[in-house]
C-alpha cells in the first residue's frame, strides 16, 4: 500500500486540545490509531497523538466515499492524519469526537503487532523492551517518562538556582574511578581506555576552579549482578561543592528532594494518577542515621552483621520495612567499605564522612567529604590496592590548590523508581542495559 504524502497538512489541535466547545469547527490531527471499532454503518476510531487520545466518528451518508474507503485499509498503529469538523457529543469519551472529511496514511504497523501497547493484553518485561518503542506508546510508560523530564527540568533549576554551575566531563577515561573490577574497557586508537564509572576525579578538580558544579551524566559499570535496581549504563546526577563538609551537601540532597517532589506533586497529577501512586510528600529534614546504629537495628531483625562490613540486600530489604515512606541518611561509614577519595574523620580514622541517602530499602545517592590532603590520598589509594601512578592526573590538582570540598552522586534512575512506584529500573529507563540486554 502507497503512503499518503503529508503536503502541505500540518496539526491543528493535539488530541487534549479538542473539547466540546470546538463543536463545528474544523481540525487537522495527527496520530497513530490505538482501536477501532466497526460497527457496520458506524466506524470509531480511537486515535493516539502525545497528548492523549480522541474519538473519530464516521458514519455511512455523512463520511465521504474517500473516506469509507480508507477506513478499510487501517489497522491498530497505523498513523494518520485526519481532517475532519469537531462534534460535541455526549456518548463520545470526553464529551466530543472528530468527523472525518479526509484521511491520509502516513505509516503503517505490521499485523500481528507482538504486544499491545495499550497494557489491556500484559506482555513480560523482556518482550515489552524488546518492542520498547511500541510499548512506549502506552500509558504507564508515557507517564513515566513525562514526569522524568519534569524532574530533570526540576533538578537542574534548583542546582543552577543555588549556584552549582552545569559541567560535562570525559566519558572516555585512562584509569578507574570507582575500582578497577568494574570497568569496561575499550581500545583508544593505540591505547588501553576505560568508559567512566562517575565523574568523581573531574568533579573533584573542578571544585577547585568552579567551586559548585554538577553534571547530569550518562555512567558505565561492567557490574555482573543482575538485580531489578542495577543497570551496566545509567544516569548520574553529580554535585561537588567547595569549602564545605558532608553535612551541608547532604542538606543540598534534601532541598533538592522536596523541590522535586514539590514539583512532581504540582505537575504531574495525571502521570500519578495514571500510575496509580501518591504524590510525593517527603516529611523533613530528613532522619540521619550512623552506620552503627544501622546495624544495631539490622540486628533487632535478625541480621548480625560484622562491623565494616557492606550492608547485603536482604538486609536492606527488611532495614526498607522498618523505615517505609522515609527517606533517610546512613553517614559515617566503615572508611574500609567506602573508596579511597572518602574523608576519614580525623580522630576516628576507621569512620569516614560519608553517606548513602535512602529511601525504604534503595539507596538513591551517596556522597560525603572527600580527603583533600594529597599525602593522605596517595595513601588510601595504597591502603585500597590501587595504584597511584594511575592517578597522576587526579593527584596533580592536588599541587595546584585543592580546597576542602564535599559531594554526592545521585541516580536519577533510582529517584525514578521511587516517584513512580515502579520496582524494576527498566521500567524508567527508555533502553535499559544490562548484562543479557544490549538492544534495542
Ligand atoms: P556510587 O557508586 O554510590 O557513588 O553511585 C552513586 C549513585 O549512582 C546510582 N548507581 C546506579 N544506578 C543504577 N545502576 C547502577 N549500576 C548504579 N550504580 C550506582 C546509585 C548510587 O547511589 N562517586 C560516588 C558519588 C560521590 O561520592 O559523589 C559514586 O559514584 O543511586
Amino acid at each position: 500500500m502507497g503512503l499518503d504524502e503529508l503536503g502541505d497538512w500540518r496539526r491543528s489541535h493535539y488530541s487534549s486540545e479538542i473539547n466540546p466547545a470546538l463543536d463545528g469547527s474544523d481540525v487537522t490531527i495527527f496520530g497513530w490509531i490505538e482501536d477501532i471499532r466497526d460497527l457496520g454503518r458506524i466506524k470509531f476510531l480511537t486515535l493516539r497523538d502525545r497528548e492523549g487520545l480522541i474519538q473519530i466518528t464516521a458514519k455511512e451518508g455523512r463520511a465521504s466515499p474517500q473516506v469509507l474507503g480508507k477506513l478499510e485499509l487501517l489497522g491498530r498503529q497505523y498513523v494518520i492524519g485526519v481532517r475532519g469538523r469537531v462534534k460535541a457529543v455526549k456518548e463520545a469519551p470526553r464529551g466530543v469526537e472528530v468527523e472525518p472529511s479526509e484521511i491520509k496514511i502516513l505509516g503503517i504497523a505490521k499485523h500481528p503487532l507482538p504486544i499491545d501497547p495499550t497494557g489491556r493484553v500484559p506482555a513480560e518485561i523482556d518482550v515489552r523492551l524488546d518492542n520498547r518503542v511500541l510499548d512506549l506508546r502506552g500509558p504507564i510508560p508515557s507517564a513515566i517518562f513525562k514526569m522524568r523530564h519534569v524532574v530533570v527540568g526540576e533538578i537542574r533549576n534548583f542546582l543552577a538556582e543555588e549556584g552549582f554551575l552545569e559541567v560535562h566531563t570525559p566519558k572516555i577515561i585512562s584509569s578507574a574511578t570507582e575500582g578497577g573490577a568494574a570497568l569496561f574497557a575499550m581500545e583508544f586508537f593505540k591505547r588501553k581506555a576505560y568508559l567512566a564509572q562517575s565523574p568523581e576525579l573531574y568533579k573533584e578538580q573542578l571544585s577547585s576552579v568552579f567551586e559548585k558544579v554538577f553534571e547530569i551524566g550518562t555512567y558505565f559499570r561492567a557490574e555482573e549482578s543482575h538485580t531489578r535496581r542495577h543497570l551496566n549504563e545509567f544516569i548520574s546526577v553529580d554535585v561537588e561543592e567547595a569549602f564545605v563538609g558532608m553535612e551541608d551537601v547532604m542538606d543540598v540532597q534534601e532541598r533538592l528532594i522536596l523541590r522535586v517532589a514539590d514539583r512532581v506533586a504540582r505537575s504531574c497529577r495525571t502521570e500519578l494518577e495514571l500510575l496509580g501512586v501518591k504524590a510525593p510528600a517527603p516529611r523533613a529534614p530528613f532522619r540521619r542515621y550512623s552506620y552503627d546504629e544501622i546495624l544495631e537495628e539490622l540486628k533487632g531483625l535478625g541480621f548480625d552483621l560484622e562491623w565494616g562490613e557492606d550492608i547485603p540486600t536482604p538486609a536492606y530489604r527488611e532495614l526498607g520495612k522498618l523505615h517505609r515512606g522515609e527517606y533517610y541518611f546512613i553517614i559515617n561509614w566503615p572508611t574500609k567499605a567506602k573508596p579511597f577519595y572518602i574523608k576519614p574523620i580525623p580522630n576516628d580514622p576507621d569512620r569516614c564522612y560519608s553517606f548513602d541517602f535512602m529511601y525504604e530499602w534503595i539507596e538513591i545517592s551517596s556522597g560525603g567529604a572527600r580527603v583533600d590532603d594529597k599525602d593522605l590520598l596517595v595513601r588510601r589509594l595504597v591502603e585500597q590496592g590501587l595504584d597511584p601512578s594511575d592517578f597522576q592526573h587526579f593527584l596533580r590538582a592536588f599541587d595546584f590548590g585543592m580546597p576542602p570540598h564535599a559531594g554526592f552522586g545521585m541516580g536519577l534512575d533510582r529517584l525514578m523508581m521511587v516517584l513512580t512506584g515502579m520496582e524494576n529500573i527498566r521500567e524508567v529507563v527508555l533502553f535499559p542495559r544490562d548484562r543479557f540486554r544490549l538492544e534495542p
